[in-house]
This record gives C-alpha cells, structure tokens and sequence, in this order.
C-alpha cells in the first residue's frame, strides 16, 4: 500500500476511537479559464493518499482500527476528457483502502450515519472547507435540543495537535521520498553553480537549475525560487529575480525540488565569475562554521532551542571578529546586537510542507529531537548595504522574557512599550565595515535525526570555499 496506510495506522493508535473529518483541496482559478496547478491539501495526502481535486475522507477509529470513507468525484467521460482521468469510486476501494467510498456529493447525508454513536470528532480546522462542509453538517451529524435537555455526547477536537506529531516523526516510506526530493535538488544546485556567469540574469540561473529539478523527476517546487545576486541577497524572500548578475558579487540560492508530495530546501552561496574576494570568505566562513556545528546538534535529546542558542553565540563571536557589532560577544547576544545581521530561525522542521508541521514544543518544554525527525540547518549573516551606520541599543534584552510579556499584554501594547524602551535606551552609533555591506550569505542542509546521529541529505551540494572553487572556476 502507500505511505498513508502506515499514517492512518499511527493514527489509530492516538485516537483509539473516534472520527476523522478531512478534506482535500479543489483547484484554485486564476485568470479566465486557467487556474493554479493543482496541489492536494497535505493532511489530506498524508492520511489518504487520494490525488485528486474535490474529495473528503471520514476516518472511523474504532479499538484503534481504522477504516477509510472516500468520498471522491465521479466518473464522468465528459468532464474528464476536458479536466482529466479520474479514479472514481472504484480506484477508492481498489488502490487507496477505503472500506467504502461515496460520490462527493453525498459527503453532507453520508457523515450523520458514518458519526453515529461516534464521541470524539477530530477536524482539520486548518483546512477553509470546514467552515464549507462540517460547521453546517455537524450540526445535523451531532445533535442537540438547543432548551439543554438532550445534549450530544459527541465533542469536537482540533485535528491539528494529533496529526502534527504523526508528521513530525518520519517513516522510511516518507525517507525515501525525501531523499529523492533531496538528491534532485542538490543535482539542481550543482548545476547553478556551474552554469551561473557574470551578466546572465538571476532568473536565467533559475530556469537552468529548475530544468534540472523537472527533468529528474520532480513534480513541482517545494517553494518559489530565490535567486539572489549581490545586494538581494540580504531580502530573505527575494524571489523576483529579475536582476542582472554583476561579476564578484555572490549568488545566494535557496530552492528546493518536491517529490511525492515530499519538499527539500536548500541554500547555497557562491561568487560568479570570481572566487570568493576576501570579505565574502570571511562573512562565508563564519556562516559556515555555525552550520556545521548546527548539524553536529542534530542529535537525540538536544533540541532546536540549544542549536538556536550555539548559532547565535557562534555568529555572535564571528560578528565580534568582523567588526559589524561595537561590543563584545556576550553584549552582542544579550542586547540582541546579532539580530541585526540574523534576524531568523536556524531551523524548522521539514516533510510534505517546506516549513512542516510540528511544533518546537512538547508539554510545555523545548521538544527534544529524536529518531525520524527531519529538519533544516540555516544559518545566515546578512549585511544590509542600507544600514551603513547602525545604532546599536545599549539594552539586556531576554528574548523569552519578551515573549511572555507579549503573552501578558498581547502584542499592541508589550511593541509600544518595546519601543519606548529602545527609544530611551542609550545607543552606541557604529560604522559597518564598507567591504562587508551587501554582503548576504545563508548555508542550508536537510538533517534526519537518526539513532547514529545526525544524516545530512543534501551533503553533496558543494558547501566548502574548496569545493565551491573547484566546481565553478
Ligand atoms: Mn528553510
């Protein structure tokens, strides 16, 4: 079968008993008679499977079996020779597991009679077809005498905290497809690197490594491409790419194949038409080091939070050396002066979406990486060629103590006073050093947590100054 059997399998085992309401995406218009390629909605891929545009799935768990209800659209010769095969009712039963499948159009009289005597229903509530299908049907499904005398027993669960653990935890069906997703997309890399010239435009780069991405097999693109040359390097979503590549400057790309619904994600940063000028290796090698020891961390028990913690401190001491902060390291961390040139996570879990499901947290506590776990290493420094002066806040600030104050008194209210306190804090104004601005470099690799340690899928995209010489000169 496919990787959703195993999921639904898993599961089962969490929910015991119950229901699961799901539903698939429908395609997306655009502009007259065109619409966005489709893309299935990947809860819904993750549990069915199903590729299809317009379906729902009802998983009934019962002493921790489960049984699959597809409900998909049906055939009609008509329609498909002008949208596309469909596997109707009977490619449900025969080649997805369902127990019992339904036309789409039954999804709404079907659920009271799959629901009955059911107590726990779980929802995508993530997924903007509740509001469509369930808000409504849900109250036919799960009835109650509005005076209070008959209440139902059903209650209603958020689906999103159960099956964002399930996802967080990768099978070796769901490795397999990450692997190709990253075996491609290093291919990908590789030919950027060796096909990129002074003048070409960024987007020229992208078409050549895209080409490589589709004709190796994959299906789409984990996320837009970023093709920046030089100064747009320093825009952390830079996907315009519609620049011209001057010589010397550095090409910071960050793309990804997707296959089988699994995306990659990848950055690498190299000079074109010139090796690496000093300041660049300098600013390089910093970003470098703290991505090493990043994927060192990758390990069971420690967590992202520590990881975060030795990237900054390690940037931090890199920042001290290159002279872009006025103080020394441990001012540089606790007055958050590094957050001028990194100003993201180091990290984020990675699977069907490019920034996964699965939250950093587990019961109140920084979540601990273990076996199966899947996530990015990208550190960056970023020299914005806009601040060539800096004023530098003279002020501890607690990141975690932010957070909680924002906790207290909601957002609006913790910025202002944020701001104030800036506002009166004294400043140290300090000169970025003039070869460094413009400067923008992120390093990015996909680790598996395993039980031997941390797995580096995309290792073979070149990453040293070395290895990137030898392969563009
Ligand atoms: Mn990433």
């Amino acid at each position: 079968m496919n990787n959703a059997t195993n999921a639904r399998e898993r599961l089962a085992k969490v929910i015991q008993n119950g229901a699961v309401l799901l539903h698939g995406n429908s395609v997306v218009y655009r502009n007259n008679d065109t619409w966005y390629p489709f893309r299935q909605d990947s809860n819904f891929h993750y549990l069915t499977a199903w590729p299809e545009q317009d379906a729902h799935a009802v998983i009934i768990i019962r002493d921790s079996k489960s049984e699959l209800h597809l409900f998909v659209q049906d055939r009609n010769e008509e329609m498909e020779t002008w949208e596309g095969r469909r596997l109707g009712q009977e490619g449900a039963l025969d080649k997805f597991g369902a127990i019992k499948a339904y036309s789409y159009n039954n999804y709404q009289n079907q659920l009271p009679k799959l629901l009955d005597g059911i107590t726990d229903i779980y929802c995508d509530y993530s997924n903007s077809s509740f509001n469509r299908f369930d808000k409504k049907t849900l109250n036919t499904a799960v009835p109650y005498d509005q005076r209070g005398a008959d209440f139902s027993k059903a209650t209603l669960h958020s689906l999103q905290p159960v099956i964002s653990e399930l996802r967080l935890i990768k099978d070796a069906g769901e490795l397999d497809l990450l692997t190709k997703a990253c075996d491609i997309t290093v291919l990908g890399h590789i030919e950027a690197m060796k096909y990129a010239k002074p003048d070409m435009f960024e987007y020229q780069v992208g078409a050549q490594m895209e080409k490589v991405f589709f004709e190796q097999g994959a299906e789409r693109l984990g996320y837009p491409s970023i093709v920046a040359s030089g100064d747009n390097a320093c825009i952390l979503h830079y996907s315009t790419n519609r620049d011209q590549i001057k010589k010397g400057t550095l090409l910071l790309i960050d793309a990804a194949a997707e296959c089988g619904m699994y995306s990659s994600d990848v950055t690498r940063t190299f000079p074109v038409g010139t090796k690496f000028s000093p300041p660049q290796k300098d600013v390089y090698n910093a970003v470098l080091k703290s991505q090493i020891e990043g994927i060192e961390g990758v390990v069971e028990g420690n967590t992202m939070k520590n990881v975060h913690q030795q990237t900054i401190l390690s940037l931090s001491e890199s920042m001290v050396d290159l002279g872009l902060v006025p103080m020394g390291v441990e001012e540089t961390v606790s007055m958050l002066h590094f957050f001028e040139f990194f100003m993201h996570g180091t990290g984020h879990w990675l699977g069907l979406d490019v920034h996964d499901a699965g939250s950093g947290e587990f019961q109140g506590k920084p979540r601990e990486f273990s076996e199966g776990m899947v996530t990015t290493i990208e550190p960056g420094i970023y020299v914005r060629p806009t601040k060539p002066v800096i004023e530098f806040p003279l002020l501890e600030r607690d990141p975690d103590a932010i957070r909680e104050r924002r906790k207290h008194l909601g957002m609006e209210e913790a910025t202002k006073l944020e701001q104030e306190e800036k506002a009166n804090a004294k400043t140290v104004s300090h000169e970025i050093p003039k070869d460094l601005l413009g400067i923008g470099v992120r390093i990015e690799d996909d680790i598996v947590c395993t039980k031997n340690g941390p797995l580096n899928l995309t290792a073979d995209a070149p990453k040293t100054i070395e290895e990137i010489e030898n392969l563009i000169s």
